[in-house]
């Protein structure tokens, strides 16, 4: 059941390519230095995906759930292992890998707001430059595209659904039944097969929901993971001691997660009524025959749980391998479309001239500090998967250790498309970077902020940096806290060491770094460097007393 409109979208809009790409403003390509044919490039980025649940990084989860479609990327290309985003958000991180920028000045910095789609973006540029450009999946920035200069596109809506998805293009809007990772898909290879061979470049970006909120496997992966013992992380009952942002979250598995709507726990032994499910929504727009398959696969383990007298303990860690077996379900679909487009790439005799890059709007907990989410600086949501192949360029297996961002993203498209290098773009090309001379000034040290406090998941506003082993983080607003945690002695981020003595060189010299990167990068927004505690609070309480709000409140 296609609804009409999308139908006609797909009849009319895709065999008339060619009108639809019109309205972006597209004219002649503008000349181009160079004779050597421009590369195409294939982004796919998925929502929330954790490096962690990558078995091309290495890792204990990858090995029991493992992504062969996407590690091929990196087998065939480049994979980053020090790869972060600017501020772990999906609107905020988007933004930046289209523009360059940090969330301060494309201004995109909290979800809910909406992003300006005529602001500058290097998919409108490779498209005005002769380009066929495309765009299927989430986009989250606004209700659609329209006016961000993409030739095509069919977009989720907002968050995106996984059964039965909203679909919106250029002519409406409707309900398209099926698997949102399979329809996106579709979707894109149907677009590659009309026009990649159209004699002129192309670039696609391909965007997928999952594995996002509220983690819905296709009905082929509910049984996956099933049965699978994954390792539970070893700071999954975390104290929070000397770390009151982290205290403070509200993303905790075995405490925030809703039992209906993110676990799918029933109520009693033999009953298919959900536990809390604020969005029924997710579920309601199944079709019965989607709904059956689900739960019944669902329903011997919903049984035995609610059959079982567990301790709260054993509770949490039953919730956690429930979040698993979902959460790398909806992984399971996303590689297969990888390996789906890579199929494609090389039996249409473009993988030659073809970049794919594998990403994710920012990584996620699977458990660690005993989260989901991520908006922390801590490493498992400020590192986000990146593996990149471009056969003749890349050389295969190619690891790359110096640190990268998602504002570099958007200069490496240019450069590789041979357009100019913009003055307003704050990362850089990563093309001498996979070649393996990585120009001698690259960046030892990254620059992080996140802001959407108050919101989803109460995570304190806060800004940092990363060098090297050392990380320094300041939380601002209601609770004013420096952390400081040297990674090489420990990795899991439980100790906030901002008072030992033995720490205050390291310290200082981080402040200094963390000062230069804010003005380097024109960060004004939030407490400069130097701005004692004391005077923050003062600073927060004397906002709020202006506003009207008294302490007592
Ligand atoms: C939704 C999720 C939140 C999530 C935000 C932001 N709730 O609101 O858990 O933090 O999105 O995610 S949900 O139950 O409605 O899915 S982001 O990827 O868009 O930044
Ligand atoms: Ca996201």
């Amino acid at each position: 059941m296609i609804r009409q409109a999308f139908a006609a979208y797909l009849a009319v809009g895709f065999a008339l390519s060619g009108c639809i790409a019109a309205p972006t403003g597209r004219t002649a390509a503008a000349p181009v230095a160079g004779d050597e044919k421009r590369p195409n490039i294939i982004f796919i980025m998925s929502d929330d995906h954790a490096q962690t649940a990558i078995s091309a990084y290495g890792t204990e989860i990858g090995k029991l759930a493992p992504t062969p479609n996407i590690d091929r990327i990196a087998a065939n290309g480049a994979l980053f292992e020090n790869s972060y985003v600017t501020n772990s958000l999906c609107g905020p991180s988007r933004a930046t890998m289209l523009t360059g920028q940090f969330s301060h000045l494309h201004g995109f910095t909290k979800n809910g707001q909406k992003f300006d789609n005529s602001s500058w973006n290097w998919v409108r540029e490779l498209d005005q430059s002769g380009y066929r450009t495309a765009l299927f999946g989430k986009w989250h920035l606004n209700y659609s595209p329209e006016g961000a200069g993409i030739g095509e596109w069919a977009v989720l809506d907002d968050q995106g659904k996984y059964y039965n998805p909203d679909i919106i293009t250029p002519t409406g809007r409707s309900v398209v039944e099926g698997y949102a990772s399979d329809i996106v898909t579709d979707l894109s290879i149907e677009w590659l097969d009309k026009n990649a061979d159209a004699g002129e470049p192309f670039a696609i970006l391909i965007h997928h929901k999952a594995p996002h909120r509220n983690f819905m496997p296709a009905i082929r992966h509910v049984q996956k993971y099933l049965g699978t013992e994954f390792p539970v992380p070893t700071n999954y009952f975390d104290h929070y001691d000397g770390r009151p942002a982290a205290g403070a979250q509200e993303m905790n598995i075995y405490r925030d997660m809703y039992e209906g709507h993110d676990l799918k726990m029933t109520t009693e032994v033999g009953s298919r009524e959900l536990r809390f499910n604020p969005w029924a929504d997710d579920f309601d727009r199944m079709t019965e025959a989607q709904r059956e398959a689900y739960f019944g696969a669902l329903q011997p383990g919903n049984d035995a749980m609610n059959a079982a007298d567990m301790s709260e303990r054993d509770m949490a860690i039953w919730k956690y391998q429930r979040y698993m077996n979902e959460y790398l379900g909806t992984v399971a679909a996303v590689d297969d479309s990888v390996g789906r487009v890579l199929d494609w790439l090389e039996t249409s005799g473009q993988a030659e001239n073809t970049i794919v890059v594998y990403t994710s709007d920012q990584g996620f907990y699977l458990g660690e500090h005993g989260w989901f989410d991520k908006r922390f600086m801590y490493e498992e949501s400020l590192r986000t998967p990146f593996v990149m192949q471009y056969p003749g360029h890349i050389a295969p297996g190619t690891r790359i250790s110096v640190p990268v961002q998602n504002v570099d993203y958007a200069p490496t498209f240019l450069d590789y498309a041979r357009l100019p290098e913009r003055e307003t773009i704050q990362g850089r090309s990563l093309r001498d970077v996979v070649d393996g001379t990585p120009p001698t000034d690259w960046r030892d040290d990254i620059y992080y902020h996140y802001y959407e406090y108050p919101g989803f998941h109460a995570v304190r506003a806060h800004y940092g940096v990363k060098s090297g082993r050392y990380k320094l983080m300041r939380f601002y607003g209601d609770i004013n806290q420096w952390e400081f945690y040297d990674l090489a002695t420990d990795p899991t981020e439980m100790r906030n060491r901002i008072d030992d003595p033995a720490a205050q060189p390291v310290i200082a010299q981080l402040k200094v770094t963390l000062e230069r990167l804010r003005t380097k990068y024109r960060d004004s927004d939030g407490p400069a460097v130097r701005d004692p505690l004391w005077a923050v609070a003062k600073g927060q309480r004397d906002a709020e007393a202006a506003a009207g709000h008294h302490a007592e409140d």
